[in-house]
This record gives structure tokens, sequence and C-alpha cells, in this order.
């Protein structure tokens, strides 16, 4: 358990040069320790609540250390709901002696994520949004950050806690029935909170979807496979733009998985090239080809390369039997030969044609259903598919089964959503939650 009353502070932005750096000092010694390490420019100038003042950082001898600007937030309208100040100085080693002069003053080091912690215990955001400001500031792409930002703005958490009032009422009703079994009659109430349950559930399959928080944490992945001279590295540097992958009219060329992330409409995803599939005797080009074979097995979306030049081969035909519905079918080298197997999309690396379309086709792919207001955590959707556990065993439940087991099912569905808020969980999953963010936030 972390203290909550000392005052602590940190350098809320990133480390390395910049233009300007803040150092953030939250807790009940804020305004004091500012009021000895910052002197406004205008002697009868003092911090009022978001009023931005401009001064100089003083050293405990009164000499300048830094020109700066500094702001105070009163408790409880702060990030943290206690006072803050913050002093934005130039960025550099002058945020760090500013820092080190406050924790001279009194304030302790912050640790990781330590202020997100108080807006937390103080009550000012709950569990899930404080992960949201965590995915924010490490979103990987402008969708994961424009998905964090719904979350901080409680999109999902408002429909979580819906379900949770559901899932009371069904435990209100069981109890009822059981405190008066002349008035309330069982088979109503068990229709009743199956149809609820129900009602739940449904709206928790809607909200939890794996690959989608996956994808907005981690980004897509997107592999491109084919066998051999088809001409998929090509492709992949077409699709960045640059070179980055070694291109010969050698089959066999590329020997191991190559990947680079490029940003398709926003969204993060990472390309792979692999090794062209096909049976080889050479050791090295054996291992190429599994590894390729496994990237394919775990892509978001498999983009299969086949030449239009030339006839499909038992090798093509062998790779497109596996497909599925990740996949996207190009036939490259339209520029030599227009060839669409009846199915493919025809572009060529060499000209550029099709990329564009390309790229869209494997944008649509990954990003299907981004608008929704889904959770956007994996440790969140792990808490709605144990609460979806219990809620199927619910429902699955003969008629004439006892209420008092519907009641544990649904007492364990609304634990597990509680989790989610952070209503009920463990100290450790708190800590473990907080030890991700950096210090300074
Ligand atoms: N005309 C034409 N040639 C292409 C095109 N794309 C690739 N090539 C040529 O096809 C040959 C093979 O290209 P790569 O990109 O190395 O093919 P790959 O599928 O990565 O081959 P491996 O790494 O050996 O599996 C090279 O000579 C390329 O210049 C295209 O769109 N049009
Ligand atoms: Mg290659």
């Amino acid at each position: 358990m972390r203290n909550n009353r000392d005052t602590i502070a940190a350098i809320a932005t990133p480390n390395g040069e910049g233009g300007i750096a803040i150092v953030r000092i939250s807790g009940p010694e804020a305004l004091p320790i500012a009021e000895r390490i910052f002197r406004p420019s205008q002697k009868s100038a003092a911090f009022e609540h978001g009023r931005m003042l401009y001064g100089y950082a003083v050293d405990a001898d009164g000499s300048e250390l830094d020109e700066v600007m500094a702001v105070y937030f009163q408790a409880p309208r702060s990030y943290t709901r206690q006072d803050v100040c913050e002093i934005h100085t130039h960025g550099g080693v002058s945020s760090a002696l500013v820092l080190e002069r406050a924790v001279k003053e009194g304030a302790r080091p912050a640790e990781r994520g330590e202020f997100t912690y108080r807006a937390f215990i103080n009550g000012r955001i709950d569990l899930s949004r404080a992960e949201a400001v965590m995915e924010l500031v490490s979103a990987s792409g402008e969708k994961s950050a424009r998905a964090s930002v719904r979350q901080l703005k409680n999109g999902a958490s408002v429909r979580i806690e819906k379900c949770r009032e559901k899932l009371k009422d069904i435990v209100t009703l069981i109890d009822a029935a059981a405190d008066f079994p002349e008035e309330i009659d069982e088979d109503v109430t068990f229709e009743r909170v199956r149809s609820l349950a129900g009602e739940v559930l449904q709206e928790l399959q809607k909200l939890a979807d794996k690959r989608y928080a996956r994808i907005m944490n981690k980004g897509a992945r997107a592999v491109i496979a084919g066998r051999p001279n088809v001409g998929k590295s090509s492709l992949m540097n077409a699709l960045l733009a640059f070179e980055r992958s070694i291109v010969t009219d050698i089959p066999g060329t590329t020997r191991d998985t190559v990947s680079e992330s490029v940003s398709i409409s926003g969204l993060e995803i990472t390309l792979t090239d692999t090794a062209g599939i096909r049976d080889t005797s050479d050791p090295v080009e054996h291992i190429g080809v599994k590894r390729a074979e496994e990237s394919v097995e775990s892509a978001d979306c498999v983009i299969l390369v086949l030449d239009a030049s030339e006839d499909l081969t038992d090798e093509d035909r062998k790779l497109l039997a596996q497909r599925d519905e990740r996949y996207i079918l190009v036939a490259n080298k339209a520029d030599v030969k227009r060839e669409d197997f009846g199915m493919c999309l025809c572009v060529s690396a060499r000209t550029g044609e099709g990329i564009g379309e390309l790229s869209r086709r494997i944008y649509d792919m990954v990003s299907a259903g981004e608008d929704d207001e889904k959770l956007l955590t994996l440790r969140h959707v792990e808490c709605a598919e144990r609460a979806m556990k219990a809620l199927e065993r619910l429902m699955s439940a003969p008629e004439g089964t006892y209420l008092d087991l519907l009641r544990d099912d649904a007492t364990q569905a609304l634990l597990c959503l509680g989790e989610i808020s952070g209503e009920n969980v463990s100290e450790s999953v708190i800590d473990g939650i907080f030890e991700r963010f950096c210090v300074g936030k």
C-alpha cells in the first residue's frame, strides 16, 4: 500500500531534450514547496487556482536556475484531487535541477504512475480510465490514441456499469423471492432472471473483443506470404515506400522474416515479409520457411501473393487451399501480364499499380468494428470473459434449478465486472497496473 498523503514530485514530460519540461508536485505541501522554489517576476503576483505565473525557479540561496512558468491547481480541482503545482522549465537539465530543489524542500520522488494512482484512490477516475491514460501515453498510432480518449471519456465503462446494475437487480429479485416465498412466484423470478442475464450476456459479447483490444494496444500484424520469387519483398518495399527487404531475381532470396511497422490511416500495422514457402533441403531456408508458416498462423491479415506473369504452380495451390477469412489474394507483376486467377487483386510492385487499394484492403480487414465502444484493455476483456462464463452457466441452468445457484453465478459475474472499474480488485492487481506506467504520469 502506497502512502497517499505525503507530497510527491516528478518530471512529467519525456526524458531528454525538449522545448519545455514540466515538474509536477502533488500533495499537501505542494504549494509551500512551489512558493519556496519559484519567484514570480511581479513581486505582488501570488499563486491562485489555474493561473499561470511567469518568473524564475530559484536555488536555496536565491540565485536563478531557470526562467519558468508556474501554475497551481487547488484541491480537489486537480489531476490527483490534491493540491498540485506544475513548474514549466526549459527542457534538458533545468527540469532536473528544479525537481532536485522540490525534493530538497520536502517532496518525495514519485513512483511509476503515482499521480494517476492518486487520481484513482481519490476517486477522480476509475481503474479502467486510469488504464486508458496509460494506453493513451503509450498509444502506437492515432487510431489507438483516439480509442483511448473514448475510453477516458468513459464510453465502455458506462456500459459495464449498466451491466452491473442489471446483475444487482438479479440478486435483489432472487433475495426477494427467498424472503417472500408466499407472495413471489419462483417460476416468474426464474424467467425474469434469465432474461436479464441474457441481456447482460449480449451486451458483454459486443463489448469484449479480444482481437480488437490486442490490435488497439499492440497494433495489427499483416504478413506477406507466397512461394519464392513472386515479388513478396518487392511488395513489402512498395507498401513501406522504402527499400527494406532485399530483392533479387533468385528464388529463395528472403530467408528470415523481416518486419517493419507502417501507419495505414492512423492504424499501426506491423508488416512482415517472409521466406518463399516451398519444400527445400537447404537447412537455413527450411528454418525460414518454418518461420514464415508461423507468422502466417498468428497474423491478423495474410497477403498471399501469386505471380500474374506465370501459371499457378502446385505450391500456389497448396497455399491457396489453406486460406481463410484473414487472407487477401494478390496477383503481382500485373505490368507483365494481367491475370487475376479469377479472384485476386491485380497489383504491380514495379509500377505501383494497385498498391493503394491493397493498403485499403489491409486496413479494412484489421480495423473491423473500430467505431464501437468496445473494451480497449486486454485485462478488461479477460474480466468480461469470466463474467460471460458465469452468465452462460446461469443461462444453461434447467428450469427448476434452485434460485440460490443462479444467485451464485450472477454474483460471480458481478465481481468479475467490478474488477474492470476497480471496485473489487486486489491490491496486487492495482499495483501491477500502475507499475506499468512511467514516472511522472
Ligand atoms: N515485372 C515485375 N517484376 C517484379 C515485380 N515485383 C517483383 N518483381 C521481380 O521479381 C523478382 C523477385 O522479387 P522479390 O521481391 O525478391 O520476390 P520474393 O517473393 O520476395 O522472392 P523470395 O524472397 O525469393 O521468396 C525480382 O527480380 C523482382 O524485380 C512486379 O510487379 N513486376
Ligand atoms: Mg523476398
